[in-house]
């Protein structure tokens, strides 16, 4: 079993540092991805995407001739998948991008070769997957229909890497390897140890999905709980972060932090696919997002309460006169990633809303979102506190850490991160 030529399809914030760490080990890789503009600055040595030292890993790959990203796809030893699995609907897994990169690959597949499936997926979308490719190629076997003694095999082997250490954890992290056989299983661990120092654990497709969906669920429910603590918490006057620092003295309580909401590709999605194929039993697992989802409303409640309170002490003055800054757009601390961001959509309807002047700091761009442009103005973090009336904490970067009492005192604070508690 060799693999010198690998494919990666989908080159984005999991596929790009995969093919480059694959690339780095001196395996040939092409990488595939629709987005025409993407494969041309990385084929330039350039990437298109926010991660450390990626830069520097794919320059490298490119300029030794180790990687090379192409719009249509090309033959290869191993092929993995790594496309967006969004929802649509009703929270209704879209797995419109796996179908489409199943039938990108399929014209190029040959007798032994691997495909593996890396984007996080409901249940079952493996042996769908597998199935696709059995339509696009009759001519080829398949593990659904001929077992250990297919032509191709078939593998589930999620990303687990957190945003902002990708390159650290896709090698030191353990994988969850799920094969639709055990041979399947085995030519993917293979492959995998080519560049992963971390455990590479085999079990079976549909437990490797399960696996992906349940570590996310739970981050998403534990947030729930100290989301819902937090609320709780304000109606009866105690401090949250106290609470939790001191139930967290508990050898046993580990309870995770309160924010203004959940944000990301993943943790708000991933549940979701639990929920869609068994909504009857996933009651605890729906309630989690339910309640995440509602803590953006929640913070907009807490703002309209703090204008109030600041009229209430200046009677000459009216909400036009209020200025609000809103810290943080980030969806998690020190990134400069907005996507899905509860703190950006809390800060978009605060200035829709707002008649007064909103200011917005974010350290980590340079650049005011295109959702806030025209709405509030981009502000460095001393100038938007020194005009600012009610100061509304939402990310807990770590320059905010710096900001003096002083520098808070006569305002109106919402601070959803318990950075100055
Ligand atoms: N958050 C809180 N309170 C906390 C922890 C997080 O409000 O105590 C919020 C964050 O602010 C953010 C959201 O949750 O808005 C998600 O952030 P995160 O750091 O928990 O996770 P992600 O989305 O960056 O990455 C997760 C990781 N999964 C787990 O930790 C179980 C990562 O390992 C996965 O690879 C990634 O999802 C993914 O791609 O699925």
């Amino acid at each position: 079993m060799s693999f010198e030529t690998i494919s990666v399809v989908g080159l984005g914030y999991i596929g790009l540092p995969t093919a480059a760490v694959f690339a780095a080990r001196k395996k040939k890789v092409i990488g595939v991805d629709v987005n025409a503009q993407a494969v041309a600055t990385i084929n330039r040595g350039d990437i298109h995407i926010i991660e450390p030292d990626l830069d520097i890993v794919v320059r490298t790959a490119v300029t030794e001739g180790y990687l090379r990203a192409t719009t249509i796809a090309e033959p290869a030893d191993a092929f993995l998948i790594a496309v967006p699995t969004p929802f649509k609907g009703d929270h209704e897994p879209d797995l419109s991008y796996i179908k489409a990169a199943s039938k990108s690959i399929a014209p190029v597949l040959k007798r032994g070769d691997l495909v593996i499936l890396e984007s996080t997926s409901p249940v079952g979308a493996t042996e769908q997957m597998s199935a696709w490719l059995a339509q696009a190629r009759p001519d080829l076997s398949f593990p659904q229909t001929l077992g250990e003694a297919s032509d191709i095999r078939i593998a589930h082997c999620p990303e687990r890497v957190l945003p902002g250490h990708v390159l650290r954890e896709l090698i030191e992290n353990d994988r969850i390897i799920g094969g639709l056989t055990r041979k399947c299983s085995e030519a993917a661990k293979h492959l995998y140890q080519t560049f992963v120092k971390g455990e590479c654990i085999i079990t079976d497709a549909r437990t490797a999905e399960m696996c992906k969906l349940t570590e996310n669920s739970f981050r998403d429910v534990n947030i729930a709980f100290a989301n819902e603590l937090s609320m709780i918490c304000k109606k009866l006057e105690i401090s949250v972060w106290e609470l939790i620092r001191l139930a967290n003295h508990h050898p046993r309580v580990n309870i995770l932090q309160p924010g203004p909401g959940v944000g990301g590709h993943c943790i708000a999605v991933d549940p979701w696919f639990i929920v869609s194929k068994t909504p009857d039993d996933a009651r605890l697992i729906r309630t989690a997002r339910e309640v995440n989802d509602s803590k953006p409303t929640w913070v907009l409640d807490q703002v309209r309460l703090a204008i109030g309170k600041f009229l209430q002490a200046h009677p000459s003055k009216t909400a036009k006169d209020v200025t609000i800054a809103c810290l943080g757009l980030a969806f998690k601390p020190n990134i400069d990633d907005l996507r899905e961001s509860p703190s950006l959509e809390i800060a978009v309807q605060i200035a829709k809303n707002h008649p007064g002047t909103v200011l917005a700091v974010e350290p980590n761009i340079e650049q005011i979102p295109e959702r806030l442009n025209g709405l509030a103005a981009l502000s460095e973090i001393d100038n938007a506190l020194s005009l600012a009336d009610v100061v509304v904490l939402l990310v807990d970067h770590s320059p905010f850490k710096n900001i003096s009492k002083d520098q808070l005192s006569s305002r109106q604070v919402i601070d959803t991160r318990g950075v100055w508690a």
